[in-house]
């Protein structure tokens, strides 16, 4: 007796996945002040549904996270979002600011440049909007 493999959305999924994407999320410059002198300021990371956090930093608007986060490219026409909270113990967390970015040129960049491009090669820093002021 034979039987088909199950198609589940997990395996599906593993199949389409184009490769990973490591973010950098290295730190915000003068973020919005969310407490009463400061913020404590972490980013979430959202493609798709996948959803990624940097750790919080607390009480500082010029925070240094320097975290990699990695996702999963499946479809590369999904956008990158990012956000920007200030976590609040008593309270929901305060929203700081937000961006988008689309990894397509990236990815073109990187297709073209292959052939002469060393391992470890990272693209150029991504061009966040100044009024979320995070360096990716
Ligand atoms: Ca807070």
């Amino acid at each position: 007796m034979t039987e088909s493999p199950k198609e589940t959305d997990s395996s599906s999924l593993m199949e389409s996945i184009l490769g990973l994407l490591r973010v950098r999320v290295k730190r915000g410059v003068n973020l919005a002040v969310r407490d009463v002198r400061s913020s404590d300021p972490y980013v979430v990371v959202k493609m798709g549904k996948q959803k990624l956090k940097t750790r919080v930093i607390k009480k500082d608007v010029n925070p240094e996270w320097n975290e990699d986060l990695t996702l999963s490219v499946t479809d590369p026409s999904v956008p990158i979002k990012m956000t920007v909270y200030d976590h609040d113990t008593f309270t929901k967390d305060d929203k700081m600011g937000d961006a988008e970015f689309d990894i397509r040129p990236y990815i073109e960049a990187l297709k073209q440049d292959l052939d002469d491009m060393p391992s470890g090669t990272t693209v150029p820093e991504l061009p966040v909007p100044d009024a979320f002021s995070v360096l990716c």
